[in-house]
């Protein structure tokens, strides 16, 4: 479809266009366009920017990542159709390994979607031949690889289901969720929970990576005073007021 650069909701159609498109190739779960369109509800409950309770998170991330001693990115569908090539910059600058673990899991859906993140640019990505299992999910969702999420210290899961977000925290993993629904079990389970749009966090947790860096007195001194339950109580607060004041005329 023709979509005119004119459009006011010109980016939105084109990512829905792509989302869609991805799913009739097998790479989005069909259940993945659903989630998206949640995500987007709850973007224009944030007025689709990034708020300063989402900053902070994203520099917390950013520490937690650079603290990490196997730090591993899990991709999904749709994490792999939004950000691939934000995703494999971010993996670069921690460094971090990529690994492919999905909801809806088949072989073919997981080699598909390596083949994708490959052919955007990444060298290695985890998931085709899992060699581990993950305590506390009877689905195969448990497969993974002892390289990667099975020894995983700290993870970055980006439009995660609540019970694998469960299982990662139980196995004394930090879990670092990108989700816009504050109200989800992933949000209220993970340990840094980032309520952003995915792509707009990627690039900033990147950019904290590289501010951060050198600088390990303030990663320390962010993770030790982050509360995570308050933050995403401010984000709820804030999504509230915005729809309120939008209506009123006063956003
Ligand atoms: O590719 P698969 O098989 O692993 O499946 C991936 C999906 C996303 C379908 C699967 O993990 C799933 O069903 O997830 P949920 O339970 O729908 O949760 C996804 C969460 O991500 C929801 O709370 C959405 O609000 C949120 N979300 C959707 N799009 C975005 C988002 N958060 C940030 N950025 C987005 N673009």
């Amino acid at each position: 479809m023709e979509i005119s650069k004119d459009h006011p909701r010109y980016r939105s159609l084109t990512t829905r266009e792509r989302i869609s498109g991805l799913s009739q190739e097998g790479i989005v779960a069909a259940t993945g366009l659903i989630a998206h369109g949640r995500g987007e509800a709850f973007d224009y409950l944030l007025g689709e920017s990034t708020t300063p309770e989402g900053e902070l998170a994203e520099m917390v991330a950013a520490a937690h990542m650079l603290e990490a001693s196997n730090p591993v990115i899990s991709i999904n569908g749709n994490v792999a159709a939004l950000c691939a090539e934000e995703m494999i910059s971010l993996a670069l600058a921690v460094p971090a390994m990529m690994e492919v673990n999905l909801f809806h899991r088949t072989e073919e859906r997981v080699r598909k979607v390596c083949e994708h993140m490959e052919s955007m640019g990444a060298e290695t990505v985890l998931g085709r031949e899992p060699d581990a299992r993950l305590e506390g999910i009877a689905s195969d969702r448990a497969l993974c690889t002892k390289k990667g999420i099975f020894s995983a210290d700290v993870m970055l899961v980006p439009l995660e289901d609540g019970d694998r977000a469960e299982a990662l925290v139980k196995a004394g993993k930090v879990v670092i969720a990108v989700d816009l629904n504050p109200l989800s079990r992933t949000s209220r389970t993970a340990t840094v929970s980032v309520v952003d749009e995915v792509t707009r966090a990627i690039p900033s947790i990147e950019r904290y990576v590289r501010e951060l860096r050198e600088d390990a007195r303030e990663r320390r001194r962010l993770i030790d005073t982050y509360d995570n339950m308050e933050n995403l109580r401010a984000v709820a607060r804030r999504m509230c007021r915005h729809l309120v004041e939008e209506l009123e005329g006063k956003a």
